[in-house]
């Protein structure tokens, strides 16, 4: 029996509408309306289930951006950031914008399982947690929840009411500078909150980045988790050559 190439798979009927809205897109500039459900429908000859599929396909991709009551617009190109070891209002910076903290909330509490863990502390030992919205020139751009620990950054809660850069106090106050990390990505779903405070819709894509830092000497500093909207931002990370130091050996997973 000779095997032959697989069959290629079908194209579902939504996706080439996807694709045909996507040519249009191509012609706008950002902020354009696009046509109407309806309008597209009878323009494609399809139904509506599949063309609102294709439409909700592009909101989630950051093509288009619906908004309330107004329509369906061409959106604006998303915003590339680098991942780098710096802080968030030393990149929001380099890349042109002015960077902003509002601290929802900033509680003393005991670590447990992952936080214990990652930040090498006993079950039960006193930690940080701070949750901050970040923004760039005053728009809402990520949710961050850090843990440190208590007893190695005695008054950081104070510290960090008053100064919206995490890293500006770890420097300024405690002379310790984040000298390598290892940053995880994901997706998930926006929860309702997230979307609440990020202006998109609950159970938009949202990209989850875990960052887990240590000083010069190898001890932990932060356990930082960050979301962004998937649909506004692209992460970029330049690799270089990994010369004559073997692989990388990843930090256990917990
Ligand atoms: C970034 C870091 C976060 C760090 C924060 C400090 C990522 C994914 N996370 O958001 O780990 O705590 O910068 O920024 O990049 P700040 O000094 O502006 O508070």
């Amino acid at each position: 029996m000779t095997v032959g190439p697989p069959a290629p798979a079908k194209e579902p009927k939504y996706y080439s509408v996807k694709r045909h809205l996507l040519e249009i897109i191509g012609t706008l500039p950002a902020g354009s309306p696009v046509p109407t459900e309806r309008e597209l429908t009878a323009r494609v000859g399809t139904s509506r289930t599949t063309v609102r599929q294709a439409l909700s396909d592009l909101v989630a991709e950051g093509r288009l951006i619906r908004r309330q009551g107004a329509g369906t617009f061409v959106a604006e190109p998303k915003i590339t950031w680098p991942l780098q070891l710096t802080s968030f209002t030393e990149q929001a910076a380099a890349i042109g914008f002015r960077a902003g903290a509002e601290l929802l909330s900033a509680r003393r509490t005991r670590a447990a399982g992952e936080v214990a863990a990652r930040l090498r502390l006993a079950v039960g030992a006193p930690v940080y947690r701070l949750e901050r919205l970040r923004l760039a020139d005053d728009t809402p751009i990520a949710l961050e929840i850090s843990h440190l620990s208590a007893a190695r950054f005695p008054g950081l809660l104070g510290r960090a009411r008053r100064s919206s850069s995490l890293y500006r106090v770890l420097t300024e106050r405690y002379r310790i500078v984040p000298v390598d990390a290892e940053e995880t990505i994901e997706t998930a779903p926006a929860t309702p909150r997230q979307a609440e405070l990020l202006h998109t819709d609950t159970g938009a894509p949202m990209l989850v980045l875990c960052r887990h830092s240590f000083d010069a000497d190898g001890v932990p500093v932060e356990f930082v988790t960050s979301w962004y909207r998937g649909d506004r931002y692209t992460f970029v990370a330049r690799l270089l050559e990994h010369a004559g130091r073997g692989t990388v050996e990843p930090r256990p997973v917990y």
